[in-house]
């Protein structure tokens, strides 16, 4: 297994990378079982699957709101090393993620549809996680995450547990304070964790460049005496290989690490957001030639490990899976109304009560109107 040195400026700047977009060896071919490369690809193809989905029921108006991810799905090669026992802090951007940690296509729905095995009950749109996998749900506030990993990775230090912490987010969050905080802990008080910066080059409509004047984000790991490597992130060869180093060096030596994921964002930024206002089409179709599940597919028929037609089938059979999940998690009950004001406090406030009672009475009127609730 590749071990990791101490940074040298061409890990910051270079490129870590074993396969090309046509999925070519360029890089030196880690050793990995067939069933550990079937699962990587059986995974990424899940989220690409589910990702569809998604998007067709925001637009039927089912789900609310979903931050699409096509492109991004090699971020289960940085996963897939964990522990189960390990607590990932993922972003919003990482149905690969959740699936990996053991969620289900149908808890997923259950989660966006809001309906009665909602694992969140309610709470905050778009937002993922789940205590039954040792995954916590991502903070809106975008970074957030960042410091609340690296105490929970301090705290498995402390109690000398064998465990690491590993954390996502965007390009966008390295420009909040709570990145800077967290590197610089994890960096003084060495903590077994792991930084994944999934940097798509866009924070919405605010490209890298605008966020930062460091050569990459790398870099500014490196400045925080965090050891750190910029890798392709869309060749999930390299992302695990890099990871499963970075993880148990983390167990063993107690010390942080971070990977900087180069990706692309291939869809818009949520549901909500029209891509065309700030970037071209040509950008997008350009990225297209990089997408991360096609070149393993290569790389994996040119190994014989899988052949074009098995990649089709996978690709209906889970297909046809998350259908029938859909199908299910649509024909489960809503939460009940007043689910949002007994999540906030152990015992409800007299003014939360108010607007419970004043909630309660509108939806009564709407009713009385023959008005539906969205
Ligand atoms: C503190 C804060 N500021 C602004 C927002 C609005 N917002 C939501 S996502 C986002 C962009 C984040 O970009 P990045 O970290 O690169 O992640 P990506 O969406 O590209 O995966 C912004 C500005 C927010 N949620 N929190
Ligand atoms: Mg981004």
């Amino acid at each position: 297994m590749r071990s990791i040195d101490k940074n040298t400026l061409e890990k910051v700047l270079g490129i870590y990378r074993i396969i090309d977009e046509e999925g070519k060896i360029v890089g030196e071919e880690p050793k990995i079982s067939d069933s550990i490369l079937m699962s990587m690809y059986e995974y990424m193809v899940r989220a690409r699957v589910l990702d569809e989905w998604l998007l067709k029921l925001q637009r039927l108006g089912k789900v609310a709101i979903h931050a699409p991810n096509k492109g991004q799905e090699a971020i289960v090669g940085a996963v897939l090393p964990l522990k189960p026992e390990d607590w990932v802090f993922p972003s919003y951007r990482d149905l690969g993620v959740y699936l990996v940690r053991g969620m289900s296509e149908e808890e997923i729905l259950d989660r966006a549809l809001y309906n009665e095995d909602d694992p969140l009950r309610g709470s905050d749109f778009a937002i993922y996680g789940n205590r039954k996998y040792n995954m916590v749900p991502t903070p809106v506030p975008v970074g957030n995450q960042i410091p609340h990993a690296v105490g929970v990775a301090y705290a498995m230090k402390y109690r000398r547990d064998d465990l690491v912490t590993m954390v996502m987010f965007g390009d966008g969050a390295t420009s909040r304070g709570d990145f800077h905080a967290g590197l610089n802990f994890a960096g003084v008080y060495q903590v077994p964790i792991i930084f994944v910066c999934e940097n798509n080059r866009w924070a919405i409509s605010v490209p890298l460049e605008k966020q930062t004047r460091s050569p990459s984000i790398a870099f500014r790991g490196l400045a925080y005496g965090v050891d750190s490597i910029r890798v392709d992130g869309n060749d999930v060869l390299a992302m695990y290989d890099i990871a499963r180093a970075a993880i148990e060096r983390a167990r063993k030596e107690k010390e942080p690490f971070l990977i900087e994921m180069l990706t692309y964002r291939l869809g818009s930024h949520t549901t909500a957001d029209d891509p065309s206002r700030y970037r071209s089409e040509e950008e997008v179709k350009e990225m297209m030639r990089y997408e991360p599940i096609k070149r393993f597919r290569k790389y994996l028929v040119d190994k014989g490990v899988l052949t074009e037609s098995e990649a089709e089938e996978i690709y209906k059979r889970y297909s046809s899976y998350v259908e029938e999940a859909a199908k299910r998690a649509l024909n489960k009950s809503p939460l009940p109304y007043d689910v949002f004001f007994h999540n906030v406090y152990s015992s409800i406030p007299w003014n939360l009560e108010m607007q419970m009672e004043e909630f309660r009475e509108a939806l009564e009127t709407m009713d009385r109107f023959g008005l539906e609730v969205e």
